[in-house]
């Protein structure tokens, strides 16, 4: 029994394998950091390889996507437990035109464990609906991830209307294509490569 078990059932698809590994590792007190990262994560790179290859088409992608889904969601008490002092409000949704949202999730989790109120928008989520939600929680950080090139610019969209509209929501942004430079060229206030560095993101920008 190895994490390599859990990449292995993420890659063959298998949802019941995934649960059930991803258990028996923690049962064995395997880090989840761990698990998170060198299996379940590591194991959606090696889909998205395969696809980029031709091996893998969008069905793979999304079955694989599913037993992800399955093995994050043994894992979500793990990543959701942990500091109960209210740090601030985030508002969270991967953007416009954009289906991706297990990264998100992940970020939502674990800012969720971290002590922050968060409300996730879901998915394909425009300016309008961040900044609608973001008024009427009085949000302190709108945070937005996409997975895509090709959508990546509405970030700077609702960047903008922030600053056209005067208002004080600070911004952070995120997903694999999305790096430091972007995030600056935009005028966003935060950036973060994954997970783990989105709460220390959030922490610094809600700091009193
Ligand atoms: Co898509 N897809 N996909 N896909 N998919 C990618 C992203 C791709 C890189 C695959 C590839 O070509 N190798 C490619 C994008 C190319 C590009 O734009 N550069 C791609 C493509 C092309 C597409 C379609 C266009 C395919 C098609 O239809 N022809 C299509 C687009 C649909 C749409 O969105 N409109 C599509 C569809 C899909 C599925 C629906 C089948 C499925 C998504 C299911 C779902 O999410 N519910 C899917 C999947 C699964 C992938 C891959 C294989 C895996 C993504 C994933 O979940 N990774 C992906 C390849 C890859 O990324 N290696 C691929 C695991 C996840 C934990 O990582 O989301 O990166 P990630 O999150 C990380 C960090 O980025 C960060 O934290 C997380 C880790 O801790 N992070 C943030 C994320 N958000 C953050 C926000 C933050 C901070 C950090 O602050 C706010």
């Amino acid at each position: 029994m190895s994490i390599q078990d859990i990449y292995d059932a993420v890659v063959e698809f298998s949802i019941d394998k995934v649960v059930a590994k991803v258990n028996a590792e923690i049962a064995n007190k395997t880090e989840v950091s761990e698990i998170l990262r060198n299996g379940l994560i590591a194991a959606m790179d090696e889909v998205g390889q395969r696809y980029s290859e031709g091996e893998f088409f969008v069905p793979e992608m999304l079955m694989a996507a599913k037993a992800m889904k399955a093995g994050l969601e043994v894992l979500k008490p793990l990543l959701s437990q942990g500091d109960s002092d209210k740090k601030g409000t985030i508002v969270i949704g991967t953007v416009k035109g954009d289906l991706h949202d297990i990264g998100k999730n992940l970020v939502a989790m674990m800012m969720e464990g971290a002590g922050f109120e968060v409300y996730d928008l879901g998915v394909d989520v425009d300016t309008e609906k961040f900044l609608a939600t973001a008024k009427e929680k009085n949000a302190d950080v709108i945070c937005m991830s996409a997975l895509l090139t090709t959508t990546m610019p509405s970030m700077e969209v609702t960047v903008k209307a922030i600053r056209e509209q005067g208002l004080s929501y600070k911004t952070m942004v995120g997903g694999a294509p999305v790096s430091e430079d972007f995030a600056k060229k935009i005028g966003a206030d935060g950036w973060s490569t994954d997970a783990p560095g989105a709460v220390e993101t959030a922490r610094k920008l809600t700091a009193k």
